[in-house]
């Protein structure tokens, strides 16, 4: 082979390997557990190559969550990962029984040496300078920081409003949230990632500019449950251990935890295939209390969601492979000493 040609083969072959998917990932980090896998599995992902962790936002306002999301990222290697906090009176607290427990076992220095930065004006800093329309968004967590990122005004970063610059660089928004194709509880209670903050949920739903999947919870999460491998780790080596430990004991719960957060993070990166079924004709719609139903009609061509598989009995090896993927070590080892 000559050298120009050798040359081009090179520059095909060097295409053919994907650039690392640059993503955001919104989480709430404390009513419920699954967010600590689905945070793990990012950031093996990014060790992998396959992702570019931009930056994890808060969505609720738990004191304790953003410094466990601090011991998190310092786990797997990455200590300065920026962190956006809720803000306003929409943002709701929720309890958890592991956040706290992570934030004071591990090392983090989240209120010591972290920029105190609103969710929002942090989208903007992240999303303002890429270059091309290439951002992912995952959110595990209630919609308050994306509606807020939505109204947000020109400012330093960007000449665009918050939803014009989400439609210039963000490329898709995976958003777990719910179940379907309707959720018809008639509690109030808040859960679900709809019902915590129904206003941010129907504003961002109906004004999303670009693609939106989303994933669903309930019966179809459960059957994907993880844990039972997760707490056999040492929880004063592993955080992801103790937060499951921790959950399950302080809730009487157990031995395993619904994937809904992970299934987002999964579909978010991976895409569908092979296993997602996706239902692309139709609408999510809001009532006033979050609750939500799929309607064939209107349809929303940036509207899809997937909330079941191809094959059910694909599950447990869905399950392994989430439960596999939160429990690999990270790329800069286990910390030493502990
Ligand atoms: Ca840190
Ligand atoms: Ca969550």
């Amino acid at each position: 082979m000559n050298t120009p040609s050798l040359l081009l083969l090179c520059v095909l072959a060097a295409r053919c390997v994907a650039a690392p998917l640059p993503v955001i990932f919104d989480t709430d980090m404390d009513s419920d557990v699954d967010d600590v896998a689905a945070l793990a599995q990012l950031h093996v992902m990014a060790d992998r190559g396959e992702v570019e962790l931009l930056a994890v936002m808060v969505s609720g306002h738990n004191e304790w969550s953003a410094l466990c999301i601090d011991a998190l990222n310092t786990f797997h290697g990455r200590p300065d990962l920026p962190i956006g906090l809720v803000s306003g009176k929409r943002g709701i607290r929720q309890h958890s029984h592991y956040a706290r427990e992570v934030a004071k076992a591990f090392p983090q220095d989240f209120r010591e040496k972290h920029e105190q930065i609103e969710a929002a004006a942090l989208y903007r800093r992240l999303l303002a300078p890429r270059t091309d329309r290439d951002v992912v968004i995952v959110s595990v967590g209630d919609l308050t920081n994306l509606a807020a990122l939505l109204v947000t005004k020109p400012d330093a970063h960007s000449p665009l409003d918050g939803r014009a610059l989400v439609a210039a660089k963000v490329a898709h928004y995976v958003c777990m949230g719910s179940r379907y194709p309707a959720e018809v509880d008639p509690g109030t209670g808040k859960w679900g990632n709809f019902r915590t903050d129904p206003d941010s949920t129907r504003e961002v739903i109906e004004r999303w500019p670009t693609m939106l999947t989303f994933t669903g919870g309930g019966d179809f999460a459960d059957a994907m449950a993880i844990g039972r491998q997760i707490v056999k780790l040492d929880p004063k080596v592993w955080p992801v251990s103790l937060a499951y430990r921790s959950y399950f004991e302080k809730t009487k719960t157990g031995p395993v935890r619904h994937t809904a957060d992970s299934i987002a993070v999964l579909v978010a990166v991976r895409g569908f295939a092979p296993w997602f079924k996706v239902v692309e004709r139709g609408s999510n719609h809001i009532d006033e209390i979050g609750r939500n139903a799929w309607r064939e009609e209107p349809d929303a061509s940036n509207q899809r969601y997937t909330s079941e598989l191809i094959e059910p009995s694909d599950a447990p090896k869905i399950a392994a492979l989430l439960e596999e993927l939160a429990m690999t070590p990270p790329k800069t080892g286990l910390p030493a000493g502990r």
